[in-house]
């Protein structure tokens, strides 16, 4: 032990967030120390970049303060916490949402200033964390700024991954991929905790020991391969308190244990490349939206995360509470963000049964009040399984476990429902295939207390179809539903800084408040027949549309017209949420245009009595093997270059594919739509939250009776969005009656495929596995169904929407479309990711904010 003798300064404290940020003395010194001293350059030779690095540098060392007053505090108060265990937090760009949810964006810009700098120019420096797919992953980011910002004492765990998702290049209408290597410069957001290095063990085998005290028979693993986890920590700031969280991210490093049989025979270089492999395990994530391609590098990743995970939560336990196991479920709660972590539980049942003593049924019973499981879709290509001897060859020991949990389980079910073997074979963990499997949906069902859906919709469904057999063994109270919800500080405060001073103006909430109080948004509904209200707000909807226009200007040289209407739809490219039927109505007006030109009917003319201005923006990217959506990419890229290069057109259609949508430029595209696409076929899509933060932003929603949509139509009325399409219940029977009575192309449609199959836009064969999955393979996902009331329903908002968007003397479209929007965004209160991490705490986790 060490001795340290205490001078009376051990309780001293470098600045906090507050002190370093909140006046420009502060600021500047800490900015031209870090330009000096960590950047080793001087203010004559400093760049926007270095500028960036110095300010974040700055805000990093107030907010660790915070970090580390937030841990003492939580730690005396020793409350119960929650660990979000997610494989993806897709966090986007940290600067800009740390200086509004400390508050300190006002002085930093003006410090920023007098040092020469402009902020936006600096926060644009900062590249994405774009550590995930898609919607699974921006949830989670969104879930630890609500969980900073309500005060909860919550953290959330995931992989560092050195390559986040790809960028994506669009070259000669095709999409390329291109590494993301985001840690080019270092990143000031992160502290590596070299001292938090964790061993996780792959491989080897297990043998039978006796314990020397009692001679009590138990189970021994001895690993093959050893990785260490080493700790990454990003702090979180919350909204207006000092409360900040830790995300700890983990990043795979080889051990220092040297395979010293090789090294002797002389082989030093092979031995030191095999230890250098390990890093590969943190390397790049994978990525796939809704799929799960099966490799064993994935189920690599998944224990490696889960191992560090749950030892660094039980050294955590132990440190405060001793072997006091039956507290376990007291103090901690984990959720499992999909089932991707689900080996957690196979994990913490081995941990207190082999490692720690416990008896099979006390550990059990502590592992399932500890877990809960969110399920985000019904799609079976989602659903993970693993390949019994896959997993038995890497994980051993676990696989024991899982045949021991599936063994007590079905003992239960046996019991519950005598001689019923069809239900055996369904709940069973174990899928009796070739190769055998392990359902890991089913395994975290089992393993877990409380299991919800993302959207009433969605957890009616997996009530009734995936889960049903579930619900019969554990009845109904088991599967709830939390709507999912997005953070009002990065999705309007920070995506849409004119907007939300409107309304922080017309509320009379100098202080931003509603911002964590999203309800409030309602008092706006008063100010609907105001003329002058309705007309900045529409003005700041044109302001926000001429952003995009540069935007799309710099990435494609396309030039929007931002009077007209910005109809957008950026997501994943997937054939379930139907880009193509999107396509194919913006190539039917394209045909029906040409059509009306050829009659003698003049541009003026089809503007004022068939078809409004419009621009029709796209942007998403495809998994890199998922042909059928590369397709559809390069149709929508091939349907752009012919009709933006038609002279005859002019401004009434455009088509435009932003390339490389990701979250930075969501923050731009979501404030400026007017119109925005959530057509998934029915049944489909589980919740969507793009939905969510385009109607927050005052844009309207065009969409399917699925997921969210239900609920955003709820609350905002069903008079402001347009809804259409064939509903979940039919779609069992469409699909059939393709395979039965063959698909029936509507007219309009038909025409569409003609236009392809002549070749208007390139080679039909491009598009040959497009068209025909849905002439000849059952058009799985109803385009057929759904395409005639994608085209009526459009007829009626471009009604709605008028002839001048953007015009604010145009009293029609302000009373029409614009109070339509003002109603929307006065009834989202309801989505704000705060409401739904209060549900979580409240119904799962039993866990209360702290005091502060
Ligand atoms: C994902 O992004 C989602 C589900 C899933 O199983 C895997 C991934 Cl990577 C999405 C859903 O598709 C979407 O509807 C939902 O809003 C989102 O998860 C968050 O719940």
């Amino acid at each position: 032990q060490l001795k340290v003798l205490d001078s009376g300064k051990r309780g001293t404290h470098a600045p906090d967030s507050a002190a370093v940020l909140s006046t420009k003395d502060a600021f500047e010194e800490s900015f031209v120390r870090h330009v000096e001293t960590t950047l080793a350059r001087n203010m004559y030779n400093c760049d926007s970049l270095a500028a960036y690095q110095a300010a974040s540098n700055t805000i990093r060392d107030g907010l660790l303060i915070d970090w580390a007053n937030t841990q003492q505090k939580q730690t005396i108060q020793d409350g119960k916490r929650v660990y979000y265990l997610s494989l993806e937090f897709l966090m986007g760009r940290a600067m800009d949402n740390a200086l509004i949810n400390l508050k300190s964006r006002d002085n930093t810009k003006q410090s920023l200033n007098e040092l020469g700098f402009n902020l936006e120019d600096v926060i644009h420096q900062e590249p994405d964390a774009a550590l995930g797919n898609g919607g699974l992953g921006r949830l989670a980011a969104c879930f630890v700024d609500s969980l900073s910002s309500k005060n909860y004492s919550g953290w959330g765990y995931g992989l560092n991954y050195q390559y986040g998702i790809f960028k994506q290049k669009i070259i000669d209408g095709y999409q390329v991929e291109v590494p993301d290597y985001w840690l080019k410069y270092s990143n000031p957001w992160e502290i590596t905790r070299h001292e938090i290095q964790i061993p996780v063990d792959f491989y080897g085998y297990v043998y039978e020991d006796h314990d020397p005290n009692t001679g009590i028979a138990k189970k021994v693993w001895s690993g093959g391969e050893r990785v260490l986890a080493v700790a990454v920590d990003f702090p979180i700031p919350g909204y207006n308190t000092p409360n900040t969280n830790n995300l700890r991210l983990w990043n795979a490093k080889p051990t220092e244990e040297f395979d010293f049989t090789k090294f002797n025979a002389g082989d030093y270089q092979q031995s030191v490349g095999a230890q250098q492999r390990a890093e590969a395990i943190t390397s790049v994530l994978y990525p796939n939206d809704n799929f799960e391609s099966g490799k064993e590098l994935r189920l690599k990743q998944q224990y490696f995360w889960v191992a560090a995970s749950l030892h660094d939560i039980v050294r955590r336990f132990k440190k405060q509470h001793k072997n006091n196991w039956t507290k376990f479920p007291d103090q901690i709660a984990i959720q499992l963000n999909d089932t991707h972590p689900t080996l957690a539980v196979v994990e913490l049942q081995r941990i207190l049964v082999d490692l720690e003593g416990l008896e099979w049924e006390k550990a059990w019973s502590i592992v399932t009040k500890v877990f809960a499981y969110t399920n985000h879709t019904v799609l079976p290509e989602a659903l993970e399984k693993w390949p019994v001897d896959v997993l038995g060859r890497l994980l051993p020991r676990h696989l024991e476990i899982i045949y021991d949990i599936n063994f007590f389980f079905l003992k239960e079910v046996e019991k519950k429902f005598p001689g019923d073997r069809d239900v055996l074979g369904k709940v069973s963990i174990i899928e009796e295939s070739t190769p055998k499997q392990i359902r890991m949906a089913s395994l975290a069902i089992v393993g877990s207390h409380k299991v919800n859906g993302v959207a009433e919709l969605h957890s009616e469904l997996i009530k009734t179809t995936i889960f049903k057999d579930f619900v019969k063994v554990f009845g109904e109270d088991k599967f709830t539903n939390v709507t999912n919800g997005v953070t009002p500080r990065r999705w309007l405060r920070q995506a849409n800084p004119l907007l939300a001073e409107l309304i922080a103006e017309k509320l009379e909430d100098p202080e931003y408040d509603y911002l964590t109080n999203l309800g409030n948004l309602k008092k706006l509904e008063k100010f609907v027949n105001d003329d002058e209200f309705l007309k900045k707000w529409d003005s700041i909807k044109f302001h926000n549309k001429k952003r995009l226009a540069d935007l799309v200007k710099e990435e494609t040289g396309i030039v929007l017209d931002p009077t007209v209407l910005f109809d957008v739809q950026v997501k994943r490219i997937h054939e379930y949420k139907r880009q193509q039927l999107n396509i194919f109505a913006v190539i039917y007006r394209y045909l029906r245009i040409k059509q009306l030109l050829a009659e003698g009917v003049s541009l003026e003319e089809i503007k004022l009595k068939h078809y409004i201005p419009k621009a029709s923006i796209f942007g998403g990217k495809a998994a890199p093997g998922y042909y059928m959506a590369k397709t559809i990419i390069h149709l929508v890229n091939k349907v752009g270059d012919v009709v933006n290069n038609d002279p005859a057109i002019g401004n009434l259609l455009k088509v435009v594919f932003i390339p490389d949508y990701n979250v930075s430029k969501a923050e731009i595209i979501t404030p400026a739509s007017d119109l925005s696409n959530h057509i998934s076929t029915a049944g489909t899509e589980a919740s969507g939250t793009s939905n969510m933060k385009f109607a927050l932003n005052g844009g309207l929603v065009i969409g399917t009776v699925d997921g969210a949509n239900v609920e955003i139509t709820r609350e905002i009325g069903e008079e402001n969005i347009f809804l259409f399409g064939n509903l979940a219940e039919s779609v069992e029977e469409l699909r059939h009656k393709h395979i039965y009575e063959g698909v029936k192309i509507p007219a309009a449609l038909g025409e569409v495929f003609g236009a392809i199959e002549s070749g208007l836009f390139g080679n039909p064969d491009e598009y040959r596995a497009l068209v025909d999955g849905i002439r000849y393979h059952g058009d799985y996902y109803l385009v057929t169904d759904d395409f005639d009331l994608f085209l009526q329903t459009h007829v009626k908002l471009e009604k709605v929407f008028g002839h001048h968007g953007g015009d604010a003397n145009d009293s029609d479209h302000l009373h029409s479309w614009v109070k339509k929007s003002v109603l929307s965004v006065a009834n989202m209160g309801f989505f704000s990711s705060d409401r739904a991490i209060d549900e979580y705490a409240e119904n799962i986790w039993d866990i209360e904010p702290t005091n502060q």
